[in-house]
């Protein structure tokens, strides 16, 4: 069994990164360690205030014994993580790498053409430093503007404006991107996944409803998947599948998150 690490935030309430990464992963059959660079009471997405633990000084100290015990990954997937969480991370990707390892980088800091509550306008230019060696980059098309320095829309992209997004988000460094949010027709919405030299789509109907978390479940699944062998359009197809089963399970009252729980079977048998 293949083991990839997830760097990225407890939200200990608000199904999101480390709460959704590691059941989804598990369910792939890929072993997840985890390691939260902070730890937050609940997510920053709606909730009117949160407790914010950083845990940057203990990066090191688990680096170190990792070092020491020889305890090396297969993939590692970072989402939601802090500046000072970048350098300690690639340090640890150096240090922790089995050969062949994976880099899965989900540039979790906006959505909806904005910067999430607490980072800086900078951000994204550090965030890039993360991106810059990631085997797949996964961003939302907010987060892709943002990293790119290009005009951030909220719709209306036309197919040659999302290939020139790309174009700029390989340049940043990345080997493949898996680009989210693309729409060129009202009733659709898919992503778009380039291995840089070709760019192939995946489209499913459009949910009307707008749900926190489910970059964290695209990501984690997608990831999972391509540990256990898929391809990239698979992978994504698969990722988008289990979202939209999340969001179509989710009451319409669960507004902070979406009931992924109730996709976990249909993942486990499209990857046993
Ligand atoms: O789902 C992304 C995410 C992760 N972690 C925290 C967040 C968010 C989105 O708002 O606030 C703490």
């Amino acid at each position: 069994m293949k083991r990839l690490l997830t760097i990225q935030d407890i939200s200990c309430v608000g199904q999101c990164s480390t709460t959704v990464a590691l059941p989804l992963i598990s369910a792939c059959g890929v072993e997840c360690a985890i390691l939260p660079p902070a730890i937050l009471s609940n997510h920053t997405g709606g909730f009117k205030s949160w407790s914010f633990a950083d845990l940057t000084d203990e990066l090191g100290n688990v680096e170190k014994k990792w070092i020491e015990q020889g305890i090396k990954f297969d993939a590692f997937y970072t989402g939601y993580v802090c500046e000072s969480h970048i350098d300690p991370i690639l340090s640890i990707v150096r240090s922790c790498s089995n050969e062949g390892a994976l880099r899965f980088v989900d540039p979790a800091m906006a959505d909806n053409g904005k910067l999430y509550t607490g980072f800086a306008d900078d951000f994204p230019s550090k965030m890039a430093r993360l991106c810059a060696g990631a085997d797949y980059l996964l961003p939302n098309l907010t987060e892709a503007a943002f990293l790119t320095g290009s005009e951030v829309k909220l719709s209306g992209y036309t197919r040659s404006e999302i290939e020139t997004l790309i174009a700029k988000l390989h340049a940043l460094g990345a080997k493949n991107v898996i680009l989210t949010g693309v729409s060129f027709d009202p009733g659709e919405l898919g992503s778009a996944v380039s291995d840089g030299t070709k760019i192939e789509y995946d489209f499913n109907s459009r949910l009307e409803r707008m749900s926190h978390g489910t970059g964290d479940v695209f990501a984690s699944v997608f990831a999972g998947a391509i540990v256990r062998g898929k391809t990239a359009l698979e992978a994504a197809s698969l990722a988008a599948d289990i979202v939209c089963e999340a969001i179509r399970v989710t009451d319409d009252d669960h507004w902070y998150g979406v009931s992924f729980e109730k996709a976990i079977p249909a993942l486990v048998k499209a990857l046993c």
